[in-house]
């Protein structure tokens, strides 16, 4: 499928900068008619946008999660018997540590558990007497979801939220009164702690579990979005999706568009509704290897905005545990989680436990560290930064730096196959590393790229991909030029471009499979 991009004639590359536009009237899902063609669809898929607060996510990159609770005293993943409330005692908790580590990492919103799948709540929840408040640490007193939020407004990081919808613990799971438990704990978080950018329903639950809970998740989302309109719901919920893996890598081909279940609502009843992605919307399977390709969206009966969350632990568990302390996972492999989901268009959410006296690690804070470290030194230089850009078919250059930026971003011209544009940076450089960014605000588009360098006599191949999004990063033999192109082989409607970087990745951190 090919579109757009100007070509031809004499054409003033400055008149192909455009301004990001708010572009409010368009929404984050369309309907599909029987009637549609092919490429009917294709325009639609493409033209479908995040929501603000879906946009506003997608620019954090990376988030960290905080797993603490019962498992961190009880020392294991998944408890099979209720523990008791006595063994949470963590005597030195200091969330403003977790939060200062978290930041210094890179990181711009962090989750905290505030309920895991046990039951047991970080604050003292009005519904139930499993909670801190029936632990020994400060005597009953204390509020670790308080302490958490009030580090996280300290420090300018962003807050979100875990509630595990499976309860081990509570009485009335797997009746219709646990919704209501459900709902009230729910308003409780989302009313007492200040502003929460971000709600994680965990789809988790053992599969022989006998009790089944028909969750009321309408209303829950209807609670989210009365009491945190600027928050996302993750996972069990419409606004971000699970990336499919807890690996931390995430797709090579990553769509943000993908088929939407109407079922059991017909297209009017969901249109007349307020927030019909809410209405409409099931939690469902995100394993598939491919959700947004051609072939899916052709069968669909309606699209919506769905991007992916990468999340991973630091350690093998997601819960500390002292014996796991000579596992944390190395510089090296947080690089290429950062690569493999950063750069594969989702956001990393990266867990890191604190242990049972309620402090990060030593072990985990020497990896962010040095994982801190190799991406800010590797992403402070821009090759192309000041490149002069010119694009095949039109008249004229212009500098990269006032093509990119500041809410500006290039567009191609509708009606041509492909499109190429040439970067010549002031003076040769060596770079492995090239980044692409679409502007995702009028719709993700490029379907097929290909980067080369310029070796002195001709063009040789760099790199190749399929889909960029918010951000694409990828990774290559070094080499030594000052000539680079880019070629849009493929797009499913006009191609934007919004950044476009050469970098320098030091040799132990390329990892290129070999
Ligand atoms: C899973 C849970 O079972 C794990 O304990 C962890 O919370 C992870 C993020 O989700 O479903």
């Amino acid at each position: 499928m090919k579109k757009s991009v100007a070509l031809i004639g004499a054409f003033v590359l400055s008149l192909s900068i455009s301004y990001a536009s708010k572009a409010q009237e368009r929404k984050n899902y369309v309907f599909i008619n029987p009637s549609d063609t092919k490429e009917e669809i294709i325009a639609k898929a493409a033209r479908v946008i995040p929501s603000s607060q879906q946009y506003a996510w997608q620019s954090l990159e990376f988030t960290a999660f905080v797993h603490f609770g019962m498992n961190t005293f009880a020392d294991v993943e998944w408890a099979k018997v209720k523990a008791s409330p006595k063994i949470f005692d963590p005597k030195k908790l200091d969330c403003d540590q977790w939060v200062r580590v978290l930041k210094d990492a890179g990181a711009r919103l962090a989750i905290l558990v505030a309920k895991h799948e046990d039951g047991f709540c970080l604050w003292p929840s009005k519904y139930t007497k499993y909670s801190v408040k029936y632990s020994p640490w400060k005597n009953g007193k204390g509020d670790v979801v308080r302490e958490f939020v009030n580090a996280c407004h300290k420090y300018g990081v962003k807050v979100g939220l875990y509630l595990s919808p499976w309860d081990q613990a509570e009485p009335t799971y797997g009746t219709p009164a646990y919704n209501k438990y459900f709902e009230n704990q729910l308003t409780e978080l989302l009313t007492n702690y200040g502003r929460i950018s971000e709600v994680w329903f965990d789809g988790g639950i053992a599969r022989d579990y006998p009790k089944k809970q028909v969750y009321d998740w309408q209303a829950y989302y209807r609670i989210i979005r009365k009491l945190q309109p600027n928050a996302v719901i993750a996972i069990g919920g419409p606004d971000v999706r699970w990336v499919g893996t807890e690996s931390g890598y995430g797709r090579e081909t990553e769509w943000d568009v993908i088929p939407i279940n109407l079922a059991p609502l017909t297209q009017a009843e969901a249109m007349s509704m307020a927030h019909p992605l809410d209405e409409v919307f099931k939690p469902h399977d995100m394993m598939d290897p491919d959700l947004g390709g051609l072939d899916k969206i052709e069968k669909a009966k309606g699209l919506f905005w769905y991007p992916a969350e990468t999340d991973v632990t630091i350690r093998p568990g997601w819960f500390y545990h002292a014996s796991e302390d000579t596992s944390v996972k190395s510089v090296g492999k947080l690089v290429d989680i950062y690569f493999s989901s950063v750069g594969r268009n989702s956001v990393l959410l990266l867990n890191v436990p604190p242990d049972k006296d309620g402090l990060i690690s030593k072990y985990d804070i020497k990896s962010l560290e040095g994982f801190h470290e190799v991406i800010s030194e590797t992403f402070r230089r821009n090759f192309a930064a000041n490149a002069e850009v010119a694009i095949a078919g039109d008249k004229g250059s212009a500098r990269a730096s006032a093509l990119f930026g500041r809410g500006k971003y290039w567009k191609g011209k509708e009606g041509a196959d492909s499109s190429s544009l040439v970067f010549s940076l002031p003076s040769p450089e060596k770079f492995d590393v090239a980044m692409l960014q679409e502007n995702i605000l009028v719709g993700q588009r490029i379907s097929r790229f290909r980067i080369d360098y310029w070796d002195g006599k001709g063009w040789e191949k760099l790199t190749e991909g399929t889909t960029v999004g918010f951000k694409r990063l990828l990774r290559f033999k070094p080499v030594t030029a000052d000539r680079v192109r880019l070629v849009i082989e493929d797009s499913r409607l006009t191609p934007t471009l919004s950044g476009f970087g050469l970098y320098e990745l030091p040799p132990e951190y390329l990892n290129l499979g070999e």
